[in-house]
Order: C-alpha cells, then structure tokens, then sequence
C-alpha cells in the first residue's frame, strides 16, 4: 500500500530531454495534460500528490523516479547517470528530507537511476531487482544491494546492457504484486525471475511493460489492448493514460512519479 507520491511536471525545454527515440519533438501542451491527467490517475487511487515545480534547469527532470529508490525502510538517494541528470538530485534531497530522518547516498564511481530498480516482493518477502544498464553500473548496483540487505531486503542484479530497445530495466519489467511481473519477450527466460508467474508483454506493444500497479489499480499506457485485456482477465482494475510526449523522450508512466 502506498499513500503518498512526488511529481514535477515537464518545463518549457522538455523538448531538450534525452532521448534515443525517434518519434518526434514532444509537443509541450499536450505532454502537460498528460501530466495532470497522469496526477489525477495517482490521486484516484489513493495517494497524496507533492507536486513540485517545473525545472527549467534540468530538461529531464519530470522523470522523477530515477532521483531516488523509497522503500518501506527507508530512502536512497540516487547518482543518476546521464550528466545531465546528476543535479536532479539536490532538490530531491531537500524535498524527501521531510519525509525521511536519514537520506542514504550512492557515491562516485557508483550510478544508479531509479528506473533501474523494481520492488517484487515474493512469498511476503522485499525483494529487489537491480538493473546494470548504460545508466546503472555495477558500482551503483553494488551499493544499493548492500544498503537494501541492511535491512533486511534481498536484490538480485540483472544485467539488460545486452538488449538494445530497453532504457532501463523497468522499461521492460514491472511487478504486479500477486508474484507476478510483466515482462518483455527479451527477459521472459530470464532464470533471475524464476519463481514468479509472468506476464508476458507482446512484442507490439513493448511499451506498455513499464506499467505501474498502484494500491487496486494498475496504470497501464494506453493503446496496448491486449496486454489490458490480459490483465482484466486475471482480475486486476486498469487505467489507461495516454503517455505519447513522454515515450518521446523515452519515458513512461513509473518515471513521473516516486510512490511511497
Ligand atoms: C532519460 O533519458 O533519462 C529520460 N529522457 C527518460 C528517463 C526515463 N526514466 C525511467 O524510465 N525511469
């Protein structure tokens, strides 16, 4: 159960964000209403939005997610690592400093970005898996398995830096509590998820693996039938939320929030 998440909607310059995409400039207005109807989607399922301003310093920064990993023990605070990104972290810091007593860090050589990292307890048991990708190296994974066992936690490291379509390991995972994650063709042999049941995403709609089940509701990228009909089959409540402006930039619907 989650009762609170943090957002910050894209500034003026998102068109400056990262991306390896090319599916066009994002088209500012658009990617606004997608925000807000991103926010209220967050708030119909329970949560207490903090939602800070937009940015202008860091283009990427309504990608949130990638700043920080919140678990029920604590809060680590992410390097992320793109350059561009690094500074996202400070005011992260500052915000979460009202909700955490301690901040725990991840320190050069270590980079690590939220998008990385996918809570799948298993058995009632917190369990993490950890992405070594281009952002993510293994300094940076090594670090939040250590801080993640400290209490109590297990993590597993999963290497995606050999499947070229996916940014971050959520990109092509998610988990859908019950023992379950959606995963991407690309992973669904993979032995590190072996005891969970999968839900295989079709190649065709990749894109919506990066889903986000939040309390009774899983917020899935709209246009992505099958995947929807899939999940009502096995019982769970969708909302679908058109993500366009943020694919663009390689995001999707985890990134523009940190749920705790
Ligand atoms: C980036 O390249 O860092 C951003 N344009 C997209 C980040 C997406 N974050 C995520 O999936 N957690």
């Amino acid at each position: 159960m989650v009762t609170r998440a943090i957002v910050r909607p894209p500034g003026l310059n998102f068109t400056d964000a990262l991306t390896t995409v090319k599916l066009g400039a994002p088209n500012y207005a658009r990617a606004l209403e997608q925000h807000a109807a991103y926010c209220e989607a967050l708030e119909h399922c329970g949560l207490t939005l903090t939602c800070l301003e937009a940015d202008e310093r860091y283009p990427d920064s309504t990608f949130v997610e990638d700043t920080a990993v919140l678990t029920k023990q604590g809060a680590m605070l992410t390097r992320p690592g793109a350059a561009s990104r690094i500074g996202e972290v400070e005011n992260i810091a500052e915000v979460l400093s009202k909700f955490y007593m301690e901040l725990s860090s991840i320190h050069e050589p270590g980079t690590l970005d939220g998008g990385d990292v996918c809570e799948a307890e298993i058995e009632g048991r917190n369990h993490f898996f950890i992405g070594i990708s281009k952002r993510t190296n293994e300094d940076g994974a090594g670090r939040l398995s250590e801080w993640l066992a400290s209490s109590g936690c297990t993590a597993t490291v999963v290497d995606i830096r050999g499947i070229n379509n996916i940014l971050h390991l959520k990109s092509g995972l998610a988990c859908l509590g019950d023992n379950r994650l959606a995963v991407i063709v690309a992973l669904a042999d993979r032995n590190e998820f072996r005891g969970y049941e999968l839900v295989r995403v079709a190649a065709q709609e990749e894109y919506v693996a990066n889903c986000v089940r939040v309390n009774d509701h899983v917020l899935v990228a709209s246009g992505h039938p099958q995947f929807e009909a899939t999940l009502r089959k096995l019982g769970y409540k969708t909302m679908a939320l058109e993500m366009s402006e943020f694919q663009k930039m390689d995001g999707g619907l985890s990134c523009l929030s940190l749920r705790f």
